[in-house]
């Protein structure tokens, strides 16, 4: 939810107007409105050269999870790893565009650690992929829209240590 619908839902639940601290804090989302949006382009733009990029680089460091035994070993389940990899970048857009992380918190974080367990899928070589989409991704904006996307690939990360 975005922090315009989050107060909306919070004033009314009082029946009062949004309060001062309430609309500067969707002053500052109403104004960092365009960084957030040319941000989610670039990566919407240059998904498949970001998952491609990033999985390479995934693969030079952790060999393991495409040799025999691998999770990722065979072309399929290469695919379907590429395909997590684009799940989250994915992910990382909606939260950026919401200027929240609770999207990607809900949609691919609860319970995460648990469900690669099951899997039997390495979680930290999935944050790997993410710190390498992230490397990839930040090279493509500037300095400030790389520090600002940053932090939604590294919230990413950080749910999965
Ligand atoms: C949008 C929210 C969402 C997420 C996050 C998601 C993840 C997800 N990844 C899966 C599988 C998988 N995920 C991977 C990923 C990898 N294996 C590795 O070794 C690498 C480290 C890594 C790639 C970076 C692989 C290989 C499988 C298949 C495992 C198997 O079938 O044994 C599965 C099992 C079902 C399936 O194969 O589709 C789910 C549910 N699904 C969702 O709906």
């Amino acid at each position: 939810m975005s922090i315009v619908t989050k107060s909306i839902v919070n004033a009314d639940a009082e029946a009062r107007y949004l309060s001062p601290g309430e609309l500067d804090r969707i002053k500052a989302f109403v104004e960092g409105g365009d960084q957030r949006l040319r941000i989610a382009q670039t990566l919407t733009g240059a998904r498949e050269r970001i998952v491609k990029q990033a999985g390479d680089q995934l693969f030079q460091k952790r060999p393991d999870v495409v040799s025999p035994g691998g999770n990722a070993y065979g072309e399929e389940m290469t695919a379907t790893c590429l395909r997590d990899m684009d799940y989250y970048l994915r992910l990382v857009t909606y939260g950026v565009v919401a200027g929240d992380v609770t999207p990607i918190e809900e949609i691919g974080l609860v319970g995460v650690r648990e469900m690669y367990n099951s899997l039997g899928t390495p979680v930290n070589a999935v944050a790997e992929s993410v710190r390498c989409m992230k490397d990839v991704a930040c090279s493509m904006m500037s300095a400030e829209d790389a520090g600002e996307a940053a932090s939604y690939f590294d919230y990413v990360i950080g749910a999965m240590q």
